[in-house]
């Protein structure tokens, strides 16, 4: 199976990160993480993107905050789907990561997802490497029926929910 690499501008934003290689470990995707900055090291971020196909990666997940350029420097240096998690971490509340990660030129896409959004990333990664593989599409679609009998099962106590206000 390919890789998943899970690329965070800083490490101030592990706490949040740390949810995305939860949901890919869950699957049993192979993830690498890394700390690596668009701005303060830039030189490093381009060898891992201009390198990642030839590494093993199906696809990128970055995160970043603030001015947030690293999704965006990735994938304008390969091929492979990048994911971007905007990062809240200053005074705009994320807003700021959001279009930053978000408002790609045509031909360079940075699929975004929510602010703080790090699970989605994950999940996002597991469909995409899912389907060019039959076991991995399985656990996913195992994981939406989970999904929805806990939100059934939610529903059907509403009715004794109701009686005890
Ligand atoms: C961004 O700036 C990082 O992704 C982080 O979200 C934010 C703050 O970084 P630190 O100053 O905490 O290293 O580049």
């Amino acid at each position: 199976m390919k890789k998943v690499a899970i690329i965070m501008g800083s490490d101030s934003d592990l706490p949040i990160v740390k949810k995305a290689a939860e949901v890919l470990k869950s699957f049993g995707v192979p993830t690498e993480m890394r700390v690596l900055s668009a701005h303060r090291c830039a030189a490093q971020v381009s060898e891992f993107a201009t390198s990642a196909e030839e590494n093993g990666f199906g696809v990128i997940i970055a995160a970043a905050g603030k001015a947030a350029h690293l999704a965006g420097a990735i994938a304008g240096q390969t091929p492979l789907p990048v994911i971007g998690i905007p990062i809240k971490a200053s005074a705009l509340e994320g807003i700021d990561a959001l279009l930053s990660t978000v408002q790609m030129p045509a031909g360079v896409p940075v699929a975004t997802v929510a602010i703080d959004g790090a699970a989605n990333a994950a999940y996002l990664a597991v469909q995409i490497l899912a389907v060019a593989d039959d076991e991995l599409m399985a656990k996913m679609k195992q994981y939406r029926k989970e999904q929805t009998e806990k939100v059934l099962a939610a529903d059907k106590k509403m009715a004794e929910v109701l009686e005890t206000l």
